[in-house]
């Protein structure tokens, strides 16, 4: 048995009640055999897949808060620092009701290579809870926020361990972490990134994942001999992630049709219009109902009853930017068949294993999310660095960073894909190129 099998049977076995986790592990180690191959005996003699497998800790503790009938909720806190062999922990905290351990892994294993892509120094972490604050009051928010912090606080620091926003948690919630923060540990330090801006926020790290999304979409078409001006795109979900791409992608003059929110989406065929989206999403914290009741050229799908979702629209490029594995099988075959030329990933692993091997069989070309969503990690970064010199960028300057980071990150992809015989795999090529680092790293660090 090749030693990445043997690797894989031990995390299945070990890990079997955590399915999001073991489809991330199968498709980076299957990925890796290339590499693993041409350092086998190294590797195994020091452990080193069945150490990447392994958080080097996990933190699981009780958070109670008091609601607004003056009844006291309990949700459950998590959070999992899993590599530091090339910095110290980063990675979102994930507040939604299907928030597990297993998830929580699945993306802090994912979030070790996207890390390492960006050519930052930060290590890979995530956390989080089952909290839903859809419905919840600012106060019930804070209520949480607060009592979430004060576990969390012990385990986290400017250099230890980073986290940022993800589903669920926005500009608020980390408004709210990060005044418990500083008021328990008497520290004003870069603990959490996508700050506001009165407060060591960076300009430019909201629209950072969306931005960066379309950089390497772009990046990737262009190398590819395709002009994304004049592309229909079909983007799902209607958060952070979504809203920003729509707009760049609006602003590289092409036409987005379509948002999605977990009730239903939408099909505009005038376009989406960004602003009102914003309006609806991030002022009013609305369903998508809202955007079709002001808007003539919208149509909006109710997904239960009708059993559809946005990949039946067709499309040249479709981003993914609500939830892992929101495109399956059929959901690939309908892009397909409808002409669809690439699939970037603005979420953490939205394509099921299966869909991304169709897609990748039928010519499209597929951006896998560790490394068409690091951008948002990358200007948490940026966010960091700036923190320590106590000095803040302008927009223009974050930006065109981002945009150099996205754009390095298509090649360095690209380059480890051929080097290896992959040339337009960019999934091998993510893996090989997020990992080599980490792998060398903790190579030198010996034992650890
Ligand atoms: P938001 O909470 O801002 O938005 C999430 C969107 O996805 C909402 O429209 C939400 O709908 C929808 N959604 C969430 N869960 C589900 C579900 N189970 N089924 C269907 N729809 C769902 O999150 P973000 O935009 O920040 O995150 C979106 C994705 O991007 C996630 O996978 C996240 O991990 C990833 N990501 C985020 C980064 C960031 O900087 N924020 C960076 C890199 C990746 P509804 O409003 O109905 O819940
Ligand atoms: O999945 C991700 O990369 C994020 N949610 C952003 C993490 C961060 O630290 O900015």
């Amino acid at each position: 048995m090749s030693y990445v099998d043997e690797v894989l049977a031990k995390v299945r076995e070990k890990n079997s009640a955590e399915p999001e986790f073991l489809q991330a592990v199968d498709e980076v180690l299957n990925s890796l055999r290339p590499v693993i191959e041409a350092n086998e005996e190294e590797y195994k003699k020091q452990a080193l897949l069945e150490r990447i497998c392994e958080p080097e800790r996990q933190f699981k503790f009780r958070v109670p808060w008091v609601d607004d009938n003056g009844q006291v909720q309990v949700n459950t806190g998590y959070r999992v620092q899993f590599n530091s062999a090339i910095g110290p922990y980063k990675g979102g905290l994930r507040l939604h009701p299907s928030v597990n351990i297993g998830i929580i892994k699945f993306l802090g294993f994912e979030q070790i290579f996207k890390n390492s892509l960006t050519g930052l120094p930060i290590g890979g972490g995530k956390g989080g809870s089952d909290f839903d604050p859809k419905g919840k009051s600012d106060r019930e928010v804070m209520a949480f926020c607060q009592s979430f912090m004060t576990e969390l606080c012990k385990y986290i620091g400017a250099d230890t361990d980073v986290p940022a926003g993800d589903i669920g948690t926005g500009a608020r919630e980390i408004g709210f972490m990060f005044g418990q923060y500083k008021r328990i540990k008497g520290l004003y330090e870069g603990v959490l990134t996508g700050k506001g801006l009165t407060y060591g926020g960076s300009l430019a790290r909201t629209e950072a994942t969306g931005y960066g999304l379309l950089y390497l979409t772009d990046e990737m078409l262009k190398s590819n001999g395709i002009d994304i001006k004049g592309k229909t795109i079909c983007v799902s979900g209607a958060g952070n992630v979504a809203i920003y791409a729509t707009q760049k992608a609006q602003q590289l003059g092409a036409k987005v049709v379509t948002v999605s929110d977990s009730t239903g989406w939408i099909y505009d065929s005038e376009g989406i219009d960004v602003e009102l989206l914003r309006e609806v999403k991030e002022v009013k914290r609305a369903r998508l109902t809202e955007y079709a009741a002001q808007r003539s050229s919208a149509v909006y799908h109710d997904k239960k009853a009708e059993g559809t979702n946005v990949w039946s629209i067709k499309c040249d490029i479709a981003l993914p930017c609500a939830t892992q594995n929101e495109l399956n099988l059929e959901d690939a075959k309908a892009l397909v068949a409808n002409g669809c030329k690439a699939v970037a990933e603005g979420a953490n692993m939205p394509t099921t294993l299966d869909a991304t091997k169709y897609l990748q069989e039928n010519g499209v070309l597929f951006a896998p999310g560790k490394a068409a969503n690091a951008g948002g990690v990358a200007t948490s970064a940026l966010e960091m660095s700036q923190n320590s010199e106590r000095l803040s960028w302008t927009f223009e300057e974050v930006d065109s960073k981002l945009k150099n980071i996205m754009v390095n990150i298509f090649h360095n992809l690209d380059d480890a894909a051929k080097r290896y015989g992959f040339e337009g795999d960019y999934v091998v090529g993510a893996n090989i190129a997020g990992f080599e680092k980490v792998a060398n790293a903790m190579l030198a660090q010996g034992v650890v």
